[in-house]
């Protein structure tokens, strides 16, 4: 098989590459990606000599089309990912979302390509904290921040594209992953690295927030399972039952790091914070017989901390930057 992964230089997407070299030698895998600042070409050095990189923009119609033709299968990760940057710039955020989702949509109708679209739980809003329930394939869209809503933008072109032209496309939507390859930007490397340059970690508000977290593996395992054997048109979602407040995560990574539960600062809250998340994922379970292997959260986190640890020329280049920009938000 010959697979494209737009994406494939970020956090999930590199992961997906790592592990699609690993136990599926048989597959050749070509990754799109234009190394925005989320990506890298580091999170692919383990897998240089097993996989392309093409350096360029999934907006680029013309590239594209050309390594979709070439391909069997498409994977797509490719996003502008990041709710804070997507709160004080949306505009990156419609283009690659939309856009570069509509062009790989163009591509794939044109060339007859099996498309799987990675989205993400963000697209259903938010639940209350005292609210039993969770999302569910059935439940409507009502996105809330820029980030989400071109999220949710991007999947309704997906669905559009299957019923008016027949497009071979799944789509999944996934809660909060961690493990390594994690920009410093996001919450739990953010922490971890913060007690490793010696800064106290950044709680928004109160930390009441909860959201479902899975391992990138896990993610990455169920992608495989909706490529090989999802229907297409359907709409799978991905979760590890693995709902936690930010304070309660927080608190675990300071007690795997040897330092005190008050040993951090509340920040200003983010705009429009989504309080909760949490996923029903029987359909995958169920149809695709999938399961997470990774079960024990606080085994993935001192994994990931060990991670963050003995890979600081990984994100030591870009800590001081974030932190800067984090800074200014959180005068
Ligand atoms: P990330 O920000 O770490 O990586 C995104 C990658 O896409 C980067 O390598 C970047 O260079 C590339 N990219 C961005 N815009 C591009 C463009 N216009 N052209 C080509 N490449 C471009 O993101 P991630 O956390 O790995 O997320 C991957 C996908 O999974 C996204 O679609 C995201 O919405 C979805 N998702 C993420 C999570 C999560 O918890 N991180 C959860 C559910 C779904
Ligand atoms: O310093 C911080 N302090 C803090 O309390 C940061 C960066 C975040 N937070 C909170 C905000 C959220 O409630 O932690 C929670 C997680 O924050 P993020 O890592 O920014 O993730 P989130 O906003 O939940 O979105 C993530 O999951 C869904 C990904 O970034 C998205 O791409 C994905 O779609």
């Amino acid at each position: 098989m010959r697979l494209l992964v737009t994406g494939g230089a970020g956090f999930i997407g590199a992961n997906f590459v790592h592990a699609t070299v690993r136990e599926r030698p048989e597959v050749r895998v070509t990754v799109l990606d234009s190394l925005t600042y989320a990506g890298s070409r580091e999170s692919l050095t383990p897998v240089e000599d097993d996989v392309r990189l093409v350096q360029a923009d999934i907006t680029d119609t013309d590239v594209v089309d050309a390594l979709v033709s070439e391909a069997d299968a498409v994977v797509h990760f490719a996003a502008e990912t990041h709710v804070d940057n997507a709160l004080a710039d949306p505009e990156p955020f419609v283009r690659s979302n939309v856009l570069g989702t509509f062009t790989v949509l163009e591509a794939v109708r044109r060339n007859g390509i099996r498309l799987h679209h990675v989205s993400t739980d963000e697209v259903y809003g938010d639940l209350a904290l005292d609210d039993p329930s969770r999302f569910t394939e059935a439940t409507p869209y009502n996105p809330s921040s820029p980030y989400s809503s071109t999220k949710a933008a991007a999947d309704m072109l997906v669905r559009a594209w299957v019923r008016s032209y027949r497009v071979a496309a799944t789509i999944s939507n996934c809660s909060n992953n961690y493990g390594p390859y994690q920009h410093v930007e996001k919450f739990i490397p953010r922490q971890i690295t913060n007690v490793l340059t010696g800064r106290r970690p950044k709680l928004y508000g109160a930390g009441a927030n909860v959201r479902d977290w899975i391992h990138v593996d896990d993610h990455n395992r169920a992608v495989w399972r909706i490529l090989l054997d999802g229907q297409a048109g359907r709409t799978y979602l991905i979760g590890a039952d693995g709902e936690r407040d930010n304070l309660s995560v927080l608190r675990s990574i300071l007690r795997l790091m040897g330092r005190s539960p008050d040993d951090f600062d509340h920040v200003i809250d983010r705009a429009g914070h989504d309080l909760r998340y949490a996923i029903d994922s029987s359909l995958l379970r169920e149809e695709l017989g999938w399961r997470p292997e990774h079960t024990d959260f606080e085994a993935g986190l001192r994994d990931t901390i060990d991670w963050y640890r003995d890979n600081e020329s990984w994100w030591r280049p870009l800590k001081d930057a974030v932190e800067a920009r984090y800074a200014e938000r959180e005068r």
